[in-house]
């Protein structure tokens, strides 16, 4: 069949993109073009450069650790379809506005020279948590990771923060031209945490390598912080043959997600930038309390699902929220622990964004699987799940369901290990060394609670939390799915 491009394209009657071959022009690096960015940023650019006839928005795409999505999307004009799954799904549309694409792994140089290259305004990084490679002791750089050291030692840089610290340091040297970097990752403070990794970069280099670059960053380049929403599922084999029937055409770079969208950045720009609110985002100079209530709603709900979900062998996040106790678990976790102790933004109603969250994550044709949401769980709960256990028990409430979603995630964790199974989790081997060195009278769960990587020691060490985090273990360990549905229902 033949491939999606702008001449096959055009043979056919169906869906176009909003703009030609040459007629937009770039302005933005993309770090990471995962189905997320596709999904989500690409979207809100194009519209925006459609609603103010500005064409100077066109992105250059770089993929981070696989050059899987330069071979989809360079064949292809770099054009892709995106297919909207649920209540109100528009049409099935075509998305431009991707200039052209870079392999970061094969060429670190092109990477650099874009990110200095004046013409270009923004960067923009989607590269999920592990992405920023942050010591989980620190919170800071992980400097001994070994990739960290070889793009500090000089390499061709092909971790996210060197790549953006050598860009920074071209951009220095030859033009001094201001930059905004937007990182779009579920992580807290995103704009201030990327700051503190590339300064942390910065200065980790030898003495006297580049000179005046922290200074110039501090003052020139910008870091604001987002919140960003849509579900993405990744694009199955079924999708893309689906795309094909309605378009008769081959898109192998095919996205699925879910109608809604969301968007808050904040307003703090070194320069210019895309008229996003042009295209529905929200620009506010207070971003933290919508990704609070973002992450310890919507993630933290997806991850608590996602686990249970795997627990009883449900294969999507709908099939787990429509599986009666696993929504009341959830349901109890946003109501009880959540909305009681997170401060939510001015005038967002938490019940209500409670209950819009929960009815998204029933959508049954989004498809979006248990396995891809449970991923890199050691990532995801310090930031999903544990702040709403700690926040508990600062109030002196048992942190009951967010223990839930721990155990059911040490559960995961120790099947996969005594499977023998490959954990989808940058922090594997350390979850299954823990597992497998363990003191013989220390159940996994003791194991696991003492990683500091993973939980903080003083949660840890807190009888209110450990309690109940090993009761609903052990519960899901001597009585299955059932066990816990029983327990969630009647108590
Ligand atoms: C999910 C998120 O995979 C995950 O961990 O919780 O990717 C979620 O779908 C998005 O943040 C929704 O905006």
């Amino acid at each position: 069949m033949e491939r999606l491009s702008y001449a096959s394209l055009a043979r056919t009657s169906g869906p176009q993109p909003r703009f030609g071959p040459g007629e937009v022009t770039p302005g933005i690096v993309h770090l990471g073009v995962g189905s997320f960015h596709r999904a989500h940023t690409a979207v809100f650019t194009e519209d925006a450069m459609a609603a103010t006839g500005e064409h100077a928005w066109g992105t250059v795409g770089v993929t981070q650790r696989s050059d899987a999505v330069v071979r989809q999307l360079a064949p292809q004009d770099c054009l892709f379809t995106l297919s909207e799954r649920g209540d109100g799904a528009a049409p099935l549309r075509v998305v431009s506005g991707i200039t052209g694409m870079l392999a970061g792994r094969a060429e670190p140089g092109a990477v650099v020279a874009r990110i200095a290259d004046p013409g270009i305004h923004v960067v923009t990084l989607t590269v999920t948590e592990k992405g920023y490679r942050i010591d989980p002791l620190t919170g800071g750089l992980g400097l001994d990771d070994p990739e960290v050291r070889a793009d500090l030692a000089g390499a061709p840089p092909v971790t996210a923060i060197g790549q953006l610290a050598r860009g920074l340091e071209a951009r220095h040297r030859a033009s001094d031209a201001p930059l905004t970097v937007v990182p779009c990752d579920n992580l807290p403070g995103n704009g201030a945490l990327t700051r503190r990794l590339v300064r942390a970069f910065v200065e980790a280099l030898p003495a006297g390598a580049a000179p005046g670059l922290a200074d110039w960053i501090a003052s020139s380049v910008a870091f604001p912080s987002t919140m960003v929403d849509r579900m993405a599922p990744a694009t199955t084999p079924a999708d893309l043959d689906a795309v094909e029937r309605a378009l008769g055409l081959r898109d192998e770079a095919a996205v699925v997600a879910e109608p809604f969208r969301q968007w808050v950045i904040e307003d703090a720009f070194a320069g210019p930038r895309p008229a996003w609110e042009a295209a529905g985002a929200v620009l506010t100079d207070d971003v933290e309390p919508w990704e609070t209530a973002k992450l310890r709603i919507l993630n933290a709900g997806h991850s608590l699902l996602a686990y249970l979900g795997l627990a009883a062998g449900h294969a999507t996040i709908a099939e787990a929220v429509h599986d009666e106790a696993f929504e009341a678990a959830c349901q109890g976790l946003i109501g009880e622990e959540v909305l009681p102790t997170a401060v939510l933004p001015d005038g967002l109603d938490g019940e209500d964004y409670a209950r819009s969250v929960v009815a998204r994550f029933a959508n049954p044709a989004l498809g979006h699987t248990t396995a891809k949401v449970g991923s890199d769980g050691s990532q995801k709960l310090g930031l999903r799940i544990l702040p709403t256990a700690a926040a508990c028990l600062a109030v002196g409430r048992e942190p009951r369901w967010a223990a839930l979603a721990v155990a059911a995630w040490m559960h995961h964790v120790a099947t996969a290990s005594a499977a023998g199974g490959a954990l989808a989790d940058p922090l594997a081997g350390t979850l299954a060394a823990a597992l497998r060195d363990r003191p013989a009278r220390a159940s996994a769960v003791d194991a696991l609670l003492a990683l500091p990587e993973v939980v903080d020691p003083a949660l840890a060490a807190d009888p209110r939390f450990g309690g109940p985090v090993r009761h609903w273990y052990e519960l899901l360990d001597a009585h299955g799915a059932t066990g816990l549905r029983r327990e969630i229902l009647h108590g």
